[in-house]
């Protein structure tokens, strides 16, 4: 595991959310090889001045819940924003990503696949079947998803694609019968915001590889505060709700590390931070330490047991959400070789959803 200081991102996460997952299964301490590829991670983010641990490790099993959760809560716009985008105009979208040919849908990180329904049911308003291909690491959300969205929509045929999609993957190919269709990859949710920049840029140039000259790409996109759009405060909010779901969201990472790792953080000496960095244009989550104090991490299978110390005040940081202005979204996108073609965004402009066309 490479110890340099490069960001800790969401690609550095997905690289071991498979096995991260197998440790979550298991008990804290087994010392098995998912356990201990854990272990160099949380030992590398621990040992960073400032500490710092990867977005992805918030995604447990509570933590998928809980971010479920907060798709739900009223300061989240987000998800909220997105969804009344393609009700209105799924349509338009559907119809400009196909110029009149087939579409296939990919959709990277389906997860539960909700808000895709929208957009299947607008391709089937043009074509009498349509072929959904759900890119997710978890075969089990897949699994779900999957006999939901054919149960609502029998036209759907699924065929579900179990990979990492921040590391190489490819499609299963198109049959002859549809070597006309066009292809069109959803990459929805705001995801690309808890990649750093650079990241974000490259994986849109791996997904550029998979796809053919004409295909499109629909990214959603939170934007960033402006005058007459969004203001800081909304921003924070969304964050850091009322009803404290967001932060307990946060603090789950090191309800995770005790189990997974046998760690002993104290969970009530630690605070849910967020801030907006406003020159790197994003949105920054951390854990902050109330007291001074050390965290004990037990020696496993040969490893060195690890002691961290936190100062009174010392910042975990546990993620960025990057917001991006329609122009430096559409400058990354054109980078990667999906130039924009249409945009669609509330009246307010607080979120974007921007559809790329390889050329
Ligand atoms: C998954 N991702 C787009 C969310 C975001 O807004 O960055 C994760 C999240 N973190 C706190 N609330 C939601």
């Amino acid at each position: 595991m490479a110890v340099a200081c490069s960001p800790l991102s969401m690609t550095e996460a997905h690289l071991d959310s498979v096995l991260s997952e197998v440790a979550s299964a298991e008990s804290p301490v087994t010392g098995n090889d998912s356990n201990s590829a854990l272990r160099e991670i949380v030992r590398d983010g621990l040992m960073r001045k400032p500490k710092q641990l990867p977005p992805w490790l918030f995604y447990d099993q509570t933590g998928s819940q809980l971010f479920e959760e907060i798709t739900r809560l009223p300061e989240y716009y987000l998800t909220r924003i997105e969804r009344t985008l393609f009700h209105a105009y799924a349509a338009e979208m559907i119809a400009a990503a196909g110029e009149g040919k087939r579409l296939r849908v990919i959709e990277l990180g389906a997860g539960s696949a909700d808000k895709t329904r929208t957009l299947l049911a607008a391709a089937l308003e043009r074509q009498a079947t349509v072929h959904y291909l759900p890119v997710d690491v978890s075969a089990s959300a897949l699994e779900v998803a999957c006999s939901r969205l054919e149960g609502e929509l029998p036209a759907v045929r699924t065929v579900p694609v179990v990979a990492d999609y921040t590391r190489d993957w490819t499609l299963p190919p198109m049959q002859a019968a549809e070597s006309e269709d066009r292809q069109l990859l959803l990459w929805i949710g705001s995801s690309i915001g808890n990649f750093e920049p650079q990241e974000a840029e490259s994986l849109l140039k791996r997904i550029h590889a998979v796809m053919q000259p004409g295909d499109g790409l629909l990214l959603g996109v939170d934007l960033a505060p402006c005058p007459g759009g969004k203001c800081v405060g909304e921003l924070l909010a969304a964050y850091d709700d009322e009803s404290g779901v967001t932060a307990q969201f946060n603090m789950n990472l090191l309800v995770r590390l005790n189990r997974e790792l046998g760690a002993d953080f104290d969970t009530g000496s630690f605070a849910h931070w967020v801030e907006w960095n406003e020159s790197a244009s994003r949105m920054e989550m951390h854990l902050e330490s109330l007291r001074d104090q050390w965290v004990h991490f037990p020696s496993v299978a040969g490893a060195q047991d690890l002691e961290v110390h936190f100062a009174a005040g010392e910042r975990l940081h546990t993620e960025n959400s990057y917001k991006y202005t329609l122009e430096t979204i559409a400058t990354l996108m054109d980078r990667a070789g999906f130039p924009v073609c249409e945009r669609w965004t509330d009246d307010g402009e607080w979120f974007a959803v921007l559809l790329g066309r390889k050329n």
